[in-house]
């Protein structure tokens, strides 16, 4: 308890209202404090570490946490984030994103910052759906759910955020959920240490606008059901039968070079060709 109040003091900010914004049983305060133990338990600074985040109720993460933080627009964390590292590669850059923000508005962003092995750690809070403004779906709307735009069911295939970002080229892709809370901490403290574009897919529940249409009793229900359904890579592997269950856990971890680390190599090499400084 004394270590939470701690964590408190060291990272929120004070000025901020509280209790967060978030509905009650919304998992992505969950995660705010994944993002946190995260950063501490790897000694970073609090001012080299940037938060970049999008438009959703995942970018209000932002406005609680006393790093550097940029709330940018909808769909393009990334961007900025690429900017900022591209600047300043010294800085930790994080972009915190929903699913919305990341796959659906921001998808063609996210699969060129994987291709180009950016270094920043992308963390979306997947709760399948477009939280903040009401309920619509989204590319990670599982078929046959039920969202405001697909009353009937989702007609479309969800992407597969693993798969995706994998066949982009990223140097790390890991999925965690909110009932896993020690696992995520630990799958966000990897993704921020490795080189390269990493990102870490935190399953979230939202009971108001997913959960309820889904036939989900309540937000404890959803954790219930991230209990039972999510189980980690090695064990899902050896299932005979895999229907209704999720991996969780690290799935690729490649050894690349960032960008900026690329880039400045390049420089280095080119003030050498013409003999001067880079
Ligand atoms: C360019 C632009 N398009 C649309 C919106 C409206 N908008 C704000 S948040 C959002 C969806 C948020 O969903 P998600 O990214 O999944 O995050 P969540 O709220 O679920 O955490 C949309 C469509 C906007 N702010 N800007
Ligand atoms: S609408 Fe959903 S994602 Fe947004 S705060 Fe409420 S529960 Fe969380």
């Amino acid at each position: 308890m004394a270590e939470i109040t701690q964590l408190i003091h060291q990272y929120l900010r004070h000025n901020k209202k509280f209790p967060l914004v978030f509905c009650p049983g919304c998992g992505h305060g969950i995660v705010l404090g994944s993002l946190v133990r995260s950063v501490h338990a790897l000694g970073l600074p609090k001012d080299d570490v940037v938060i970049v985040a999008g438009i959703g109720c995942s970018g209000r993460i932002a406005a609680y946490v006393d790093f550097n933080t940029v709330h940018t627009t909808h769909g393009r964390a990334l961007t900025v984030a690429t900017g900022i590292k591209m600047a300043n590669p010294k800085l930790t850059v994080i972009a915190v994103m929903g699913d919305g923000d990341a796959f659906s508005i921001g998808g063609n962003h996210l699969i060129h910052a994987a291709r180009r092995n950016i270094g920043v750690t992308a963390l979306v809070l997947n709760n399948f759906i477009y939280g903040m403004t009401g309920g619509q779906c989204s590319s990670t709307t599982p078929e046959g759910a039920y969202s405001h735009t697909c009353p009937q069911g989702q007609l479309e295939s969800a992407f597969d955020i693993v798969e995706l970002t994998r066949a982009a080229g990223a140097a790390g892709v890991s999925r965690g959920t909110v009932y896993h809370v020690k696992e995520l901490d630990a799958l966000m403290a990897e993704a921020i240490s490795r080189p390269g574009f990493n990102l870490v897919e935190a399953l979230t529940p939202c009971f108001t606008q997913y959960g309820r249409g889904n036939g989900f009793k309540s937000a404890v229900e959803m954790f219930k059901w991230l209990k039972s359904s999510c189980l980690p890579v090695d064990r899902y592997e050896k299932l005979e039968d895999r229907t209704g269950k999720l991996p969780i856990g690290t799935f690729v971890r490649r050894d690349v070079d960032g960008l900026e680390t690329r880039w400045a190599n390049m420089r280095q090499a080119l003030a050498a060709k013409k003999g001067g400084a880079a």
